[in-house]
């Protein structure tokens, strides 16, 4: 049969580089021609060859309405036929400033930028700023955007200088940045009675969605919170992916340590280019026009994408909605872990809210070096399984996966039973 995404893929890479847009679409790490999509409605996704998919990417995250909400897209269209753009401030964005204000705990004051990447990028220059500090912490196999500061491995011990993690990032930019073991409470003891006062902010995954789904130790956020208090560095939860997706006020509300800042995106544009940076106002603040922190974006708080974010917000605070989002997400888990016992396959899941973590090891992992330990091949192979009969998870053994409201009880038996067959061609 003619199959159109290779078709397009063929044609994409003379154009493109990679020829996608973002490098986890090209299903290098798993193999294949990724799969060209041209409608999503609801749970569903169709390609280029209409072919049907049940969808556990959500577009990353955004999506937890599901696609094509009806009431979000009525929205956008009723906004954008005043104009796609102004440049200059409008009331829509007062009204995601004050909701952001009212559902996250740690957030007084917010702006709203276009991507995660700019939200997480500007929440760093504003710590710095604040503190007038250059050194920066994050955690390996943390995800926060492509800034160059954030693109950083650890040197050759966690406390000597950061090493660029990707090409074009200069050796001067990385050298600010020490990458700490996420869950290591030691490590990060170490780290602040070392440089605690050089320290400007420590920026983290709260709950971590980038190297799978990953969950704190409570001790070691309550550990972080209290170093960063003592030593007056800035704290940053990054919350692009687990804010409005693993409950109503985020995983800080989840386990209530409060950080100084917050960073979101995703969910906040229901599919359209929206990030956002808050926190403390004495933090923001700093904040050109009114401090000596610059920061700026032509597009920053467009009333079209604010529109979508708006309507979502609005329809994820109705109630039980996490309820019913967290039930069918942990019965995605347990149907999976039940039918890879079955079949005698070393896996294990878990779920937080409408997200979860599939690996092939038998304990869920706790940390980085845990997660490198689990069967990239057998992902390949079950990934590969369940896209051909229509179940689409990310094509990654390091992204975690997305339930909407839109997933039907049919959706998740199905996308159990597809699982069965799955973890059989595994076992042969
Ligand atoms: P964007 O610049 O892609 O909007 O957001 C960057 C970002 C920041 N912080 C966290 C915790 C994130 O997960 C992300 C982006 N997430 C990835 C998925 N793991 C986006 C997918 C992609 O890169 O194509």
């Amino acid at each position: 049969m003619n199959d159109k995404n290779k078709n397009l893929f063929k044609l994409s890479q003379k154009f493109i580089p990679g020829g996608v847009n973002s490098p986890v679409r090209a299903f290098s790490s798993v193999g294949g021609t990724p799969i060209f999509f041209k409608k999503g409605l609801g749970s569903k996704l169709w390609d280029e060859n209409d072919k049907e998919y049940i969808d556990y990417i959500n577009s990353w995250g955004p999506m937890i309405l599901g696609h094509s909400h009806p009431e979000v897209i009525k929205s956008v269209q009723k906004v954008a036929k005043n104009s796609l753009s102004f440049g200059a401030p409008t009331s829509r964005e007062l009204d995601m400033a004050e909701i952001l204000v009212k559902l996250v705990p740690s957030i007084e004051q917010v702006r709203l930028v276009s991507s995660g990447t700019e939200a997480t990028m500007s929440a760093i220059r504003v710590a710095r700023g604040f503190t007038s500090r250059d050194r920066i912490v994050k955690f390996e196999g943390c995800y926060h955007g492509h800034a160059d500061s954030l693109l950083v491995k650890a040197g050759s011990g966690a406390l000597t200088f950061g090493q660029p993690s990707s090409a074009g990032v200069p050796k001067d930019i990385a050298k600010h940045t020490h990458t700490l073991t996420f869950n290591d409470i030691e490590g990060l003891e170490k780290c602040f009675n070392k440089m605690g006062e050089k320290i400007a902010c420590v920026i983290i995954e709260p709950i971590v969605g980038n190297m799978n789904l990953i969950l704190p130790h409570i001790k070691f956020l309550k550990k972080l919170r209290k170093l960063c208090t003592k030593y007056g560095a800035i704290l940053i939860f990054d919350e692009v992916m687990t804010g409005f997706r693993v409950a109503l006020g985020g995983a800080q509300d989840l386990y209530g340590v409060i950080p100084d800042m917050t960073t979101l995106g995703k969910i906040i544009g229901g599919g359209l280019p929206v990030g956002a940076f808050g926190g403390r106002k004495d933090i923001m603040q700093k904040l050109a026009p009114l401090g000596p922190v610059y920061q700026a974006g032509t597009l920053s708080g467009n009333p079209v994408a604010v529109a979508a974010g708006l309507k979502t917000l609005e329809l994820i605070q109705k109630p039980n909605f996490y309820k019913q989002l967290s039930l069918n997400t942990k019965e995605l888990v347990d149907g999976m872990k039940e039918g890879a016992r079955k079949k005698g396959i070393a896996f294990s899941a878990r779920s937080v809210g409408g997200m979860f973590g599939i690996y092939f090891r038998e304990v869920p992992p706790n940390s980085f070096d845990e997660i490198m330990k689990s069967d990239r091949e057998k992902f390949n192979l079950f990934f590969h399984s369940m896209l051909k009969q229509g179940i689409y998870f990310g094509p990654s053994a390091f992204e975690a996966g997305f339930v909407s409201a839109a997933h039907s009880k049919k959706d998740i038996k199905d996308t159990i039973k597809a699982s069965y067959k799955a973890f059989e061609s595994i076992s042969d």
